[in-house]
């Protein structure tokens, strides 16, 4: 899956962070592409500010999606056998990449807002189209949010402090103020960014917020179907 994101407002490293999660969890594998970068004077930046919270080896692509010769660095994904879909905010310029990739404007694109670089919805439905290169390609319809369904685990995202986390005195750990936290250690030692625990915590938080959510959505429909059930067989029993 590329997650296509412009090098402009639509920037933003904690809804990556939630796509990545996201796509992980799905057994997919995600690459980063950052569009508009032709447009972008502090690239270098953005993709330092990407490494210092994820360290787990994501591919990282700034291109100009209108450029040929940008866009052929993302060739070792799109051969034979693979299928790449193109996920991202309305406006990222995931058509625009299609349409460079294929050598021609099959599919519309269109501008984004000057205000706050939000794209118009261009794109309405999911279109598979095979490339040159041997692939296939999915150019998707902008996504308006990403949440977590509760499905998800961060282990993967965060190898590092699960792994320090096997040495903290108490299996239920949460890292706060227990005695023997492995990795509130680590974080004094520095061994571990402080910044990235943070970040780790947030997502964490989310994912649990998630679940309880999912959790009690769940209960509700079954109790709405027990009733249902219940109603049904009243219904027959008096036939
Ligand atoms: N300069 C520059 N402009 C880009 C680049 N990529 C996309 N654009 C422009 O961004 C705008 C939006 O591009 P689209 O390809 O329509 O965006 P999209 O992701 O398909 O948007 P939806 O279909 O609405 O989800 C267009 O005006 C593109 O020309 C880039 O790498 N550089
Ligand atoms: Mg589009
Ligand atoms: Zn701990």
């Amino acid at each position: 899956m590329l997650v296509v994101v412009g090098l402009d407002q639509d920037f933003n490293p904690r809804r990556i962070e939630r796509y990545l999660v996201l796509i992980r969890a799905s057994g997919a594998d995600p690459v980063l592409v950052l569009t508009k970068a032709d447009e972008c004077e502090i690239v270098q930046d953005c993709i330092d500010l990407l490494l210092e919270v994820e360290e787990s080896g994501v591919p990282i692509h700034a291109i100009n999606a209108k450029d040929k010769a940008s866009v052929a660095e993302l060739a070792p994904y799109l051969g034979p056998g693979h299928t790449v879909v193109l996920v991202g905010s309305s406006g990222a310029g995931k058509s625009t990449l299609t349409n460079t990739l294929l050598g021609r404007e099959k599919m519309k694109t269109n501008t984004v807002r000057s205000n706050d670089s939000r794209g118009r919805h261009t794109t309405t439905s999911r279109v598979l189209t095979p490339l040159p290169q041997g692939g296939c390609l999915i150019d998707t319809p902008g996504m308006r949010e990403v949440k977590f369904s509760g499905d998800e685990d961060i282990v993967d995202a965060f190898e590092d402090i699960e792994a320090l986390a096997t040495g903290c005195r108490f299996r239920d750990c949460v890292h706060g103020n227990e005695p023997g936290c492995a990795v509130q250690a680590a974080i004094e030692e520095g061994t571990l960014d402080e910044a990235r625990f943070m970040h780790f915590v947030k997502l964490r938080d989310e994912l649990e917020a998630a679940a309880v959510t999912q959790a009690q959505r769940r209960a509700e429909e079954a109790l709405l179907q027990k009733a249902a059930h219940k109603r049904n067989k009243d219904k027959l029993g008096r036939r």
